[in-house]
């Protein structure tokens, strides 16, 4: 066993699984239903942002004003269209390399996390089998604060038992990279380095992660504090 102990703390969204697609669609027919369009691109800046302030974002695109209870209510449809759509998720539409890191963590003692702003992560690791290499579950219906907040990692690393500064980090969004900074865990970020500020180290998925590696990403940093 090594000398240093590590924990590992999962986005789900864009690191384990690819759930922006479903998150589009249902977010452009809402958009659609109220007269105007949502692009690609504008899902973009959605990513790792919880799904009222999502929804505040794109009536502002669109030049809607909703009242509380009405805004309610378009979540709510919106999210039905979406579950309606991830409830037939299957196990092929986990990114490349989640099963063979989460395989290779738990194979070596190493505790994991789930830190995800999504209320339906539940169902998407109960479709795409991943539920059970999860020693903490902290998602959506479990924080009161979003990303960039380090609530939802804070609150992983704190299931786990394990302290900040040995925990790393892996996220797609750029708030969820703040997150994990003032949360003051290593942070490996998924994806084009452009768009995640702050990253210890940046990889297009988790297929070129090592253990060794994350275990020496650790020991780096605080080598360096
Ligand atoms: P839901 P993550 C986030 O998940 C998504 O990136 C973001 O696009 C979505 O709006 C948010 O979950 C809320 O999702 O509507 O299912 O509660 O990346 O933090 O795992
Ligand atoms: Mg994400």
């Amino acid at each position: 066993m090594n000398d240093t102990t590590i924990a590992c703390i999962f986005d789900l969204d864009g690191v384990l699984v690819d759930t922006a697609v479903y998150h589009y669609q249902a977010w452009k027919k809402l958009a659609n239903s109220l007269g105007f369009d949502f692009t690609e691109a504008q899902n973009e800046q959605l990513k790792g942002v919880n799904r009222m302030r999502s929804l505040d974002m794109i009536l502002n695109w669109g030049g809607v004003e909703k009242t509380a209870a009405e805004k309610e209510e378009l979540a709510t449809l919106k999210n039905s269209w979406y579950v309606d759509m991830i409830s037939k998720m299957t196990v092929s539409e986990v990114l490349p390399g989640s099963l063979q890191l989460l395989t290779a963590l738990h194979t070596h003692g190493i505790k994991i996390a789930l830190g995800s702003a999504s209320k339906n992560s539940g169902l998407i690791l109960e479709r795409t089998q991943l539920t059970h290499f999860f020693d903490a579950i902290v998602d959506g219906n479990a924080v009161t604060s979003s990303k960039p907040d380090p609530e939802v990692f804070i609150k992983g690393a704190e299931l786990l038992g394990a302290a900040p500064a040995d925990c790393i980090v892996f996220e797609d969004a750029a708030a969820g990279v703040q997150a994990a900074i003032a949360a003051k865990m290593a942070v490996v970020g998924i994806g084009e380095a452009v768009n995640l500020p702050g990253a210890d180290q940046i990889s297009k998925d988790l297929s070129a992660i090592s253990v060794d590696g994350l275990i020496q990403l650790v020991k780096d940093k605080k080598g360096k504090a």
